[in-house]
C-alpha cells in the first residue's frame, strides 16, 4: 500500500530544518518514504498512516503542519 498524503510544514528555514522535518516523518510508522520541500513548504508522504499522525511528528519536532 502506497497512499501518497501532502501536509503543509511551516517553520521550515534551511536544509536542516528539511532534514529534521524528514527524520521525524521517517519515524512515524509505516511511513515508507517522505519527501520534504523547503521551497514549497510541505511534505509529501507515501505509507500506510494517518494524516494525522504526521501532522503530530513534525509539529512536535517543532515544526507546525496541517493536512492540504
Ligand atoms: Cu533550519
Amino acid at each position: 500500500m502506497a497512499d501518497s498524503i501532502t501536509i503543509n510544514v511551516s517553520k521550515m528555514k534551511c536544509a536542516g530544518c528539511v532534514s529534521s522535518v524528514e527524520q521525524a516523518l521517517l519515524a512515524v510508522e509505516g511511513v515508507e518514504s517522505a519527501v520534504v520541500s523547503l521551497e514549497d513548504n510541505n511534505a509529501i508522504v507515501t505509507g500506510a498512516v494517518a494524516a494525522d499522525a504526521l501532522i503530530k511528528a513534525t509539529t512536535d519536532a517543532g515544526f507546525p503542519a496541517t493536512s492540504v
